[in-house]
């Protein structure tokens, strides 16, 4: 690296110091012996599109305006209101310019100047429209997804744009709200989280008149063309009636899967075994809800391994986990975990329990599930638990699988317990079809 290099780095250097202050990004070459002066402006979201800067009319941040001319080629970048500010510039003529195809624009994409001595440049404007969202956050009262007449607006509720944690609006009184100054492209909208409001609430159904998912509150991705109108971009809540609940808890010896509360479930189990004990959890109700669980066995059982399509990790005697997404109601996940008799204990119980989730839980009896057993020491050559023949049971193909309930949740994988033969539970992931 030459001398010059490093002087020219450390120019760079202070040319962006300064920049923080007074927003002035030099590039290009100057003739170091021209008499210079200095100009500027601002770049602004021209909401009305009549070329002049009012009240409520922000300024765009970060947009590149270009000054070409006498001296060289210049560029400067906005400040955070939208201003920005050339200096150091050689006299002569030079054409400034702002282009950005994300947004529509509002005036000239660029003007002509002369810098001489003794001249003032008014400031140079470049008026620009992004594209605004529109839509009514309403309470669908009959939870069918549909906005009908009569049903009530929310009002103060947040809607904002992904990509911009800046951009968002409260709806207004009548439930409305518009989101503006959004650049071209891709964009993702997403509705505030009611679950500590009153009431309670959360995403209805998607696919009707609500654009905003049921487990996600977002949308699915907008195309927006520059300075586009969009509207009818509307979030339905539904008022949580929500229930977490346990469903069974399960063990697994080799191939047969037992019903552990079943009246008739006696294992004989001794120091040695191995075998694997799942739980079943769900959210039951109207909403989709974040669903995690703990399963916890005795002391005298060594925890080897997770099982199960709920992501889980081994804490002492306890399996706990759950997923980052929500679930949908009556969808049934599995936590559980592959253990082995490591010392004879007595009866102890095995218990489940699913988290309240934000919901307000009406029933907690039902989160926790329990069931006892006991280990003997070893009498004979360690083997597989023995359990009494006619101990309900069920053979079981066992396999993970994606659950298709949640296409953006790349973790919710589940396994599905398939029953058969006679007086068998049927395990199935629709609480619909469990016995109730
Ligand atoms: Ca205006
Ligand atoms: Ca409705
Ligand atoms: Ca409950």
């Amino acid at each position: 690296m030459s001398k010059k290099t490093k002087l020219v780095l450390h120019a760079t250097t202070v040319a962006m110091l300064t920049a923080a202050v007074a927003p002035v990004l030099l590039t290009g070459t100057a003739a170091a012996q021209a008499p210079t002066t200095e100009f500027g402006g601002s770049v602004w979201f021209d909401r009305d599109s009549d070329g002049t800067v009012d009240e409520g009319e922000s300024g765009r941040a970060r947009a590149v305006v270009k000054a070409k001319g006498a001296g060289g080629e210049f560029t400067a970048l906005t400040a955070a209101d939208g201003t920005y500010r050339f200096s150091g510039i050689p006299f002569g003529a030079y054409e400034i310019s702002h282009s950005d195809p994300a947004f529509a624009t509002t005036t000239p994409t660029s003007f002509k100047i002369v810098l001489a001595a003794a001249t003032t440049i008014d400031p140079i404007l470049f008026g620009i429209r992004g594209a605004t969202i529109c839509g009514t956050v309403w309470r669908d009262a009959n939870e069918d997804g549909l906005r009908q007449d009569g049903e009530p607006v929310i009002p103060n509720s947040t809607v904002g744009v992904e990509s911009d944690g800046s951009n968002y609006e409260n709806s207004a009184v009548d439930g409305t709200y518009c989101l503006a100054d959004i650049p071209a492209g891709q964009q993702v909208l997403g509705a505030n989280d009611r679950a500590g409001f009153d009431p309670s609430e959360g995403w209805t159904r998607e696919g009707g008149d609500s654009k905003f998912g049921f487990t996600t509150g977002r949308t699915d991705p907008i195309t927006v063309e520059a300075g586009a109108s969009i509207k009818g971009v509307d979030a339905g809540y539904r008022v949580a009636r929500m229930d977490m609940r346990t469903s069974q808890l399960l063990m697994i010896s080799g191939d047969t899967t037992y019903d552990m509360k079943s009246p008739d479930f006696a294992p004989s189990i001794q120091v040695g075994d191995e075998f694997t004990i799942v739980g079943g959890v769900y959210p039951d109700g109207n909403l989709a809800e974040q669903l995690r669980a703990t399963l916890t066995v005795p002391a005298g059982l060594k925890l080897v391994d997770t099982f199960g399509g709920m992501p889980s990790t081994i804490q002492g005697q306890s399996v706990s986990g759950g997923f980052e997404g929500r679930r949908h109601p009556g969808l049934i996940e599995f936590i559980g975990v592959t253990v082995r008799v490591e010392s004879a204990f007595r009866a102890a119980d095995v218990r489940l329990e699913v988290d309240r989730g934000g919901y307000a839980d009406p029933n907690l009896a039902n989160n926790v599930l329990t069931a006892s057993i006991a280990a003997i020491e070893a009498e004979t050559t360690p083997a597989a638990a023995v359990i009494p023949v006619n101990t309900t049971k069920t053979t079981v193909t066992a396999s993970l699988a994606a659950t298709g309930a949640n296409p953006v949740a790349t973790v919710g994988t589940g396994i599905a317990l398939i029953a058969a033969g006679a007086g068998a539970l049927w395990f199935t992931r629709r609480r619909a079809s469990l016995a109730s």
